[in-house]
């Protein structure tokens, strides 16, 4: 029995050594260098090269690196009873809230604009946006959401959600489904993705979205990258229907060199950094998980392919 990581580019050398450290008796692999290819029962994968997962033929489930599982679900190769997990960790969500909130906050209090005027030796005040008059909305209130919503409310923000079912949380006014979707976003100037990428997601954030945000309206995407229409955020920060947007995640990562987002001021980029898996943790949960999955067990935060996350 043996456990393989598998992802283009990346260096496992972390992981193993915290796999290890918590279970010396683990045999783990990381891919392309497995031995035995018959012995792998469980696969952690991020990026993975297509086909790579068929050659296992006594594969009994397969978790994420991170919490999206878009990569995973969209793998053709993929047997039907192979159980799908994601990873999820105190600090992954710990992270992604203060993600939000800091990117919030440059916003509201133009921290990017002065970084920008110190570069012109320009010297010009501009108003803070008062949190009253920024309402956020958070599309997708999952295991992230519920975390940047609750840090935002505890800051004293006004919020507002979007989910497939009603959520219920001290302050928080919850929106639920595709009807309800105009009014949630009516009374909300800043939006922030936090959806998994779905065939109902995929594209959500359109100019027909952004056109329907209260004015001065600000975009958060920390969903993934085809959640984005990118030439309709163009359109929307040259037709004023959008005043700026901060984006960690892309269509094509890392974001080619010549993309036009590169040369707007009023788009902040992040290289896909919101919230980063930290080893220890994260060998925590896959540990419990390649258990589970050696003996038949429900995995810990085990995806439901109908519902696609
Ligand atoms: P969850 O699966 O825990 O939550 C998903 C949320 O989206 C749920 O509230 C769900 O509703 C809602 N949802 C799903 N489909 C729809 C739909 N069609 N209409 C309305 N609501 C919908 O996901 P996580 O919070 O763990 O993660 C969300 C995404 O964030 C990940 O898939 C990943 O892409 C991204 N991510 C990005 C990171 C980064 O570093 N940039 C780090 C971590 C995650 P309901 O609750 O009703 O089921
Ligand atoms: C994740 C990510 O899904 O980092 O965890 O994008």
């Amino acid at each position: 029995m043996s456990l393989v990581l598998i992802a283009k580019n990346r260096d496992f050398t972390s992981l193993k050594k915290a796999l290890l450290e918590k279970d010396p008796n683990l045999d783990v692999e990381i891919w392309p260098r497995v031995e035995n290819k018959e012995r792998v029962n469980f696969a952690v994968c991020w990026n993975h090269p297509k086909h790579v997962l068929n050659s296992f033929a006594n594969l009994r489930a397969v978790s994420s690196l991170g919490a999206g599982v878009n990569h995973l679900l969209n793998d053709e190769d993929l047997a039907e009873d192979v159980n799908i997990c994601r990873l999820i960790t105190g600090s992954l969500k710990e992270q992604m809230a203060e993600y939000v909130l800091n990117a919030i906050n440059n916003y509201r209090l133009h921290t990017i604009t002065y970084a920008d005027q110190r570069k012109e030796v320009k010297w010009e005040s501009h108003s803070s946006i008062p949190k009253k008059h920024a309402p956020v909305g958070v599309l997708g209130l999952g295991e992230m959401g519920e975390d940047v919503a609750t840090l935002l409310l505890q800051q004293e923000y006004i919020v507002n959600s979007w989910s497939r079912t009603k959520k219920e949380i001290d302050g928080l006014t919850s929106f639920a489904g595709n009807e309800e979707l105009d009014d949630f976003l009516g009374q909300t100037n800043i939006i922030v993705n936090l959806l998994p990428l779905t065939e109902e997601t995929e594209g959500i954030l359109d100019l027909e979205l952004f056109k329907k945000l209260r004015k001065p309206g600000y975009l958060i995407n920390v969903g993934r990258g085809s959640h984005l229409v990118e030439e309709d955020l163009i359109y929307a920060l040259d037709t004023g229907h959008l005043e700026g947007a901060c984006l960690d995640v892309f269509e094509t990562e890392p974001l080619p060199e010549n993309h036009p987002f590169w040369n707007r001021k009023n788009i902040m980029i992040t290289p896909h950094i919101a919230a980063i898996t930290p080893a220890k943790e994260a060998a925590d949960v896959i540990i419990e998980n390649y258990k589970r999955a050696l003996s038949g067990m429900e995995l810990l935060y085990e995806v439901d392919r109908n519902k696609g996350y």
